[in-house]
């Protein structure tokens, strides 16, 4: 009986502690519910979305304003505003027909002005230096920073003991 008291207890300290801080793993920023890494050394964009797979992650998908202007701060907070980021949308199938890589719907989008042009086949998608770190198709073999996500690895477990984590 103690055993199992003991076992329960360390449970709830450590799904309980993942619930108040540690949503993504050391490294990554969480926002709405997903985990978010930029990687600060040049890569193309396929290096980069392999180096993204590499830790069970794509290239990263954008779907709200909001997590538009998060990424935004992670670019600005690491100092690359100048060199702006790969993010994980192209379209290298289908000219102009813009997706994600991660397979998620491509549902919004941040264009600067006259982007995306193409100009001389450019079929991915970047935060482009333009001061404000809006949207870019670039030629996928330039080298630029780039940033991760991937879905929190911990939520599933927070519905599971939401309950238990209630004051
Ligand atoms: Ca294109
Ligand atoms: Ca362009």
């Amino acid at each position: 009986m103690a055993t199992l008291i003991i076992w329960i207890s360390a449970c709830a300290v450590l799904l309980c502690g993942v619930h108040g801080q540690h949503k993504c793993p050391p490294g990554w920023s969480v926002f709405n519910r997903r985990c978010f890494k930029i990687v600060t050394s040049s890569s193309t964009f396929h290096k980069a979305q392999m180096a993204c797979a590499n830790e069970n992650a794509h290239l990263a998908s954008v779907h709200s304003a909001a997590e538009n202007d998060f990424i935004q701060g992670l670019v600005r907070n690491a100092g690359l505003s100048s060199q702006g980021a790969w993010i994980g949308g192209s379209d290298d199938g289908s000219e102009g027909t813009w997706y994600w890589i991660d397979g998620s719907a491509f549902d919004f989008s941040d264009w600067t002005i006259g982007q995306p042009d193409n100009y001389h086949t450019e079929d991915c998608l970047m935060l482009t230096p333009d001061g404000n770190l809006r949207w870019n198709d670039l030629r996928c073999d330039d080298l630029r920073p780039f940033i991760c996500s991937k879905k929190s690895p911990y939520w599933d477990k927070l519905h599971m003991t939401d309950v238990s984590c209630a004051p």
